[in-house]
């Protein structure tokens, strides 16, 4: 997301950009609308919206909401702290053995907290040393610059991009593709719509408010995850749901929780078993195709390959009709609800709304697939109000898109346009699924398939990360233990000390968003303003800027000039803004001059198109499938693909199939009892802010809440707020217990993003004393198509833990 959103999204963009410019008359932007801001609020925008900064004798005291935001993130309070929580990174630091010893020294005692400060001369010596020591000893691959993560916004500061662009400039390093948010649904996706969707525009609020009678939340909770964008969010879900609200829309929930969504548009729940859903699905269009209330002529006329799909669906290939009766013995709901929603999806102008963590799954490329057969059958893609929508539960997707410049963002020096999503960038000697590093590190030069072609894992010696959080974000982390024990070096680049900081050889610490100055884009789809990131206090202790320390870095290895090109970061963002005035030229609007923009202390506001408040997706398809053909073989949306069908992958047949994950909640393999939703966190950003006051808000005992059905837990004697120990074969962790009948029965919900915080660093399997759910999912990936993660696939027992209570220590400085 990551990261993955920039790109492709942008492109979509740039297209709809175009179009709205179709329309007549598109109003100049007013220069009179800018005003001078209330004195001693500093305007700043982040992932979790726009804001002013109130500052008293040199430090911040407030993060106060800007007045556009239709609905601040409460999670707010936890950004401003991060900047001076007991959790922040002081100075620059070097794991002991490491420095005594040199790299490699003693790997098991990564973790164990005996770190040395270091001037940032010394460091910068040590990073660009171990660079140059790594390339000349084990070539170019061995600096692994993946980087993966969900870094600060900001079109300068983009640490991932400048990493690889000291690194492209000084040689090279091997990079990683795709992310963790979209891993399946991005790869498999273009052979079936042809692009990958998952960042693309939605229909409006506004059009499913006049249009949709049945609004289905598959797995996609907007008023959760909504909150942030890649961005600086726009929020512009909350005005949605409220139109979606007033209008009496019904709604329908699927989902193993109750969500936030579901309680506010008061909607029917239904909880099938956990990554059953594609069975369900099937179900479904079994209904539908017996009952004959499927549209042929949809079918026919907008789809390919629907024959090869039908034996399946039939039983013809397999023997197994995939009917109501036989989804349900899978999914655990009624046959006859399955029948029911068939009927009453059919009846009804229908939007199916589905989120990501279905295929954050094993096998998680098929759900997407069998979604858009579904809403094939049922025939309502590109009308109004109806068809499928596979991001509005994320940044906002679904509150129309302005017409606006495209801000350009610093390049990583490679020669491609990067456009500001580095991991989207081709850079680098070679690329691995990002994912697949820790399948890497232990299986060097091992051959693997990934989406039609076979890559050869490189040899990783040195590991650098900047912007993300692989001791939160990866699957299975004693696995991940395992394998982070062939590395030289661990570089890791971060304001905050971090499970991964803690793992590190070398720790530099960078500045907040709220120590510098950028500029960024309002809404990952909105596009609303351009909002100046202004820098709101000094850096704290001995952080420097992203951009400063890789030019530093840079300097050391020749090549200082080459990278800031003899520019201040101030002089950056003027040329960052000049070039998107004159794009908006081109567009018929007048952007202010810089120095008007910067001193407003206000967002710049660009126009919203008639057209695009209206928009329905593929409803230009619609009306000329031939014109405005998709981009997949046929043109068509394909329910079979020949390329797929060519791959020959035992994991990814060539057409939407229910195949059984590697474990489920009933499954015929489950050796644990309860499924794990690894749910993203309704107080985080992923781990961000872990270490902050909004801890207080959720923690349960001190530990990560984990949430389980009051059945569940009278079944095994727990009570509310027991300290409980979960586990499974993979690992073993520390939660506290809440007690809830918004979860269904069968599952705990332990969120992603707790800091994982082992008993002994050193033991492998060690107990997590906070809560970090990565020590119960497993490590496979979704199948050699995509090679995505599997964050969602995992079952765990849960029991009272017994004995004296660790002391939870992750939070504050390491020795
Ligand atoms: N089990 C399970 N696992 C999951 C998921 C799941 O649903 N279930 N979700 C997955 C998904 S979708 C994602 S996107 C990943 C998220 O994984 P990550 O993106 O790695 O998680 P974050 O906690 O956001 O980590 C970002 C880190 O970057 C640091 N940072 C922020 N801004 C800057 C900056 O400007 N400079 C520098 N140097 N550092 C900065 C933050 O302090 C933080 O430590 O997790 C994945 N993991
Ligand atoms: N507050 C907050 N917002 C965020 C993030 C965050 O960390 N915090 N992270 C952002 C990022 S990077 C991403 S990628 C997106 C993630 O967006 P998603 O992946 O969509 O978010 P999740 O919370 O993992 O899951 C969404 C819903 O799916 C349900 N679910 C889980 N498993 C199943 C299943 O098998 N079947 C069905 N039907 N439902 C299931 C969950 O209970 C949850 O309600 O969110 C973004 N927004
Ligand atoms: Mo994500």
């Amino acid at each position: 997301m990551t990261g993955g959103p920039l790109l492709s999204k942008r492109a979509f963009l740039k297209g709809s950009a175009a179009a709205a410019l179709g329309l007549s008359g598109l109003p100049l932007l007013a220069r009179g609308a800018i005003a001078q801001a209330a004195p001693g609020k500093i305007l700043s925008g982040c992932h979790w919206g726009v804001f002013y900064g109130k500052v008293a004798d040199g430090r911040v005291t407030e993060f106060i909401p800007w007045e556009g935001d239709p609905s601040p993130s409460p999670q707010l309070p936890g950004v401003m702290d991060s900047i001076y929580s007991e959790s922040r990174i002081r100075y620059p630091m070097v794991r002991r053995a490491w420095l005594e010893q040199g790299p490699g020294a003693d790997p098991d005692g990564r973790g164990s907290g005996d770190f040395v400060r270091v001037s940032w001369d010394k460091a910068i010596e040590l990073v660009a040393g171990e660079i140059t020591r790594v390339r000349a000893r084990y070539g170019q691959q061995a600096v692994f610059a993946g980087s993966y993560g969900w870094k600060s916004p900001g079109k300068l500061h983009n640490c991932q991009t400048l990493l690889r662009r000291m690194l492209n400039l000084t040689g090279s390093y091997t990079n990683s593709s795709g992310d963790y948010s979209t891993g399946a649904a991005q790869v498999i996706l273009p052979y079936v719509s042809g692009s990958i969707e998952v960042y693309e525009q939605c229909t409006t609020w506004k059009n499913l408010a006049e249009h949709c009678e049945l609004m289905v939340f598959w797995g996609c909770n907007p008023l959760n995850s909504s909150q942030i964008s890649w961005q600086v969010a726009d929020h512009g879900a909350w005005p949605g749901i409220a139109m979606m609200k007033a209008a009496k829309t019904k709604v329908l929930c699927i989902d193993p929780i109750r969500t936030e969504t579901c309680k506010e548009l008061n909607g029917e729940w239904l909880a099938p078993r956990p990554q059953t859903d594609v069975a369900m699905m099937l179900g479904i269009a079994h209904t539908l195709y017996t009952e004959k209330l499927h549209n042929q002529d949809f079918l026919d006329r907008y789809t390919n390959g629907f024959d090869k799909f039908l034996p399946y669906l039939l039983g013809k290939t397999d023997g197994t009709p995939k009917s109501a009766d036989w989804a349900a013995g899978i999914c655990g709901l009624p046959a006859e609800t399955l029948r029911d929603l068939a009927r009453r999806f059919a009846a009804k102008r229908t939007m199916l709304a589905l989120g990501y963590s279905t295929q954050r799954q094993h096998h998680g490329e098929q759900i997407h697939w069998m979604l858009i057969t579904l809403a094939a059958m049922l025939g309502q893609i590109g009308l109004p109000g109806g068809g499928y929508g596979l991001s509005y539960h994320y940044a906002s997707g679904g509150a129309p898109t302005h017409t606006t410049p495209i801000l350009k963002a610093i390049d990583d020096a490679s020669g491609q346009a990067s456009d500001g999503a580095a991991w989207l960038s081709q850079s680098g000697a070679v690329s691995i699924p990002v994912s697949r590093l820790v399948e890497t590190l232990l299986n060097p030069g091992k051959t693997m398939q990934f989406n039609g072609h076979e890559i050869t894992l490189p040899l990783i010696k040195l590991a650098y990360w900047a912007g993300g959080n692989p001791f939160s974000h990866q699957q299975d982390r004693n696995e991940m233990l395992r394998a982070w024990r062939r590395l030289d070096t661990f570089i890791v680049q971060d304001a905050q000390w971090t499970a991964s900081a803690r793992h590190a050889d070398i720790v530099l610490p960078a500045t907040t968003s709220y120590e510098r100055n950028d500029i960024e884009q309002v809404g990952d789809y909105a596009l609303s303003h351009i909002v100046p990131m202004k820098k709101i206090v000094d850096p704290v202790f001995e952080a420097r800027s992203d951009f400063d320390i890789f030019a530093a870095i840079a300097d050391k290895l020749g090549k200082g000039y080459a990278f800031t090109q003899g520019l201040s970061e101030m002089d950056w963002i003027r040329g960052i803004y000049e070039s998107a005035k004159i794009e908006s030229r081109a567009k018929g609007m007048e952007m202010p001059v810089f120095d008007v923009f910067w001193e407003s202390n206000k967002p710049l506001e660009f126009p919203l198109g008639k057209e695009q408040a209206d928009f329905v997706r593929h409803a230009d398809f619609r009306a000329d499938p031939l014109l405005n053909a998709l981009g997949t073989a046929s043109g068509k949306f394909e329910l079979y693909s020949a390329a797929i069908e060519k791959y020959g992958y035992d994991d990814c047949p060539p057409h939407a199939t229910w195949m059984e994950p590697v474990e489920r909640l009933g499954g015929p393999t489950a050796r644990y009892p309860l499924h794990v939703a690894a749910n993203h966190p309704q107080m985080r950003l992923h781990s961000q802010l872990c270490g902050t006051v909004n801890r207080q808000s959720y923690a349960i005992a001190g530990r990560e809440p984990c949430w389980m059905h009051p059945e569940d837990a009278r079944a095994r004697g727990l009570s509310d707020g027991d300290v409980v120990r979960v586990f499974n074969d993979r690992g073993q962790i520390l939660a506290g217990l809440k007690i809830t009948d918004d979860i269904c029965r069968g599952v705990i919900r332990i969120n992603e993003g707790g800091w994982f915080d082992p008993a002994n660093a050193r033991e492998i399997g060690s107990l997590c004393r906070y809560g970090d759910v990565n020590n119960l999912t497993t490590g496979l990936s979704t199948s050699k198509l995509a090679q995505g993660n599997c964050g969602h696939t995992g079952v765990a027992e849960v029991e009272r833990f017994k004995g004296s209570l660790p002391p939870v220590v992750v939070f504050s400085q390491p020795a």
